[in-house]
């Protein structure tokens, strides 16, 4: 079920989780992962039958070959990443407390990635994308980053690739009046919309799901998911809106489960799904992320996501 390539764009980093749920201080072992929230899109569409790639710059160290090797090894185009001695690898760490909540400390200052600037990219590559997958944490990483964003939308415009956008707001990375100033005029111009409720009232001045869709749709979205967290989604197109449920699974990690809702939607609208089916797609692949350690590691291939999706098959994790 090839029908057209995903390109995704933005940072990966090493991510260290940690075997216990106390603070890093008491952590004896960690067990290392890649996370980033474009390849999680990446891998999680790869995984569901579709073509996907992902671009950025890696330093010309170990954990630059890793990121690499794992993401190729999930089936997504690496061809497209550079190499580069402008700075190390970012790396990240995961700490969990009691209550499950979990917290992220980056390392990525200065890294290869935030390095990327608009004549690194190949743009005849990119022509052959159908949708663009970017996130609101690249603006975040640099100035040559925040460029670089900005002329993919002013490109896939032009060249009439479809534009999915995540602000992902990472208040760690830069301040609300930043990320507002940046974000919000992005926000308005990208044909696919995946946000968080919360992150409405920051950049449009409502969190609520009803409003933040109607505000989308008149600006010219096509299809918009509004991820609630435990509340489960919200799903918009022209034609309609849908509260879409959460499926009750044992949370062990919510990290990477925006990434994931956002691959079983874009699934979704690459197969021509109705919007109410894009959402309970996302919704489906969310659930499977939260239940997992890593960002990527729970989600399904096709044909469990196909019987699931079925409710032939429990979720048994
Ligand atoms: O969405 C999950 C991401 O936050 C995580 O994988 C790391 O990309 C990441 C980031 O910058 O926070």
């Amino acid at each position: 079920m090839k029908r057209g390539r995903v390109v995704t764009i933005g940072e990966s980093l090493v991510a260290f989780i940690p075997n216990a749920h106390t603070k890093l201080r008491y952590v004896q072992q960690f067990s290392k992962v890649v996370a980033g929230a474009e390849s999680n899109v990446a891998v999680g569409l790869s995984k569901l039958g579709h073509l996907s790639s992902w671009i950025s710059k890696v330093g010309t160290d170990e954990f630059g070959q890793y990121i690499i090797r794992e993401l190729r090894a999930e089936g997504v185009d690496t061809s497209h990443v550079l190499v580069s001695d402008e700075g190390p690898s970012g790396i990240m760490f995961k700490q969990f407390s009691a209550n499950l909540a979990s917290q992220v400390f980056y390392y990525r200052k200065g890294s290869a990635a935030s390095t990327l600037k608009v004549s690194d990219l190949d743009w005849e590559y990119l022509k052959e994308a159908k949708v663009l997958h970017l996130s609101g944490i690249t603006p975040a990483l640099s100035t040559s980053c925040r460029d670089v964003v900005y002329e993919l939308f002013r490109f896939a415009k032009q060249e009439g690739i479809l534009i999915s956008f995540d602000p992902n707001i990472r208040r760690k990375l830069w301040s609300e009046a930043e990320a507002k100033r940046t974000l919000s005029p992005l926000l308005v111009q990208a044909d696919i919309v995946l946000m968080g409720e919360d992150e409405g009232e920051l950049l449009l001045g409502s969190g609520d799901r009803y409003r933040i869709a109607a505000t989308l749709l008149e600006k010219g979205a096509k299809a918009i998911g509004i991820k609630r967290g435990g509340e489960g989604a919200y799903v918009a197109d022209a034609t309609a809106g849908f509260d879409v449920p959460i499926h009750p699974v044992k949370v062990v990690d919510t990290i990477g489960a925006g990434d994931a809702f956002n691959a079983g939607f874009l699934a979704g609208v690459l197969e021509g799904c109705p919007i109410k089916e894009c959402g309970r797609m996302g919704s489906l692949m969310g659930a499977l992320a939260v239940s997992s350690y890593g960002d990527t590691e729970g989600l399904p291939d096709r044909k469990t996501f196909d019987e699931l999706m079925k409710n032939e098959k429990e979720i048994d994790r």
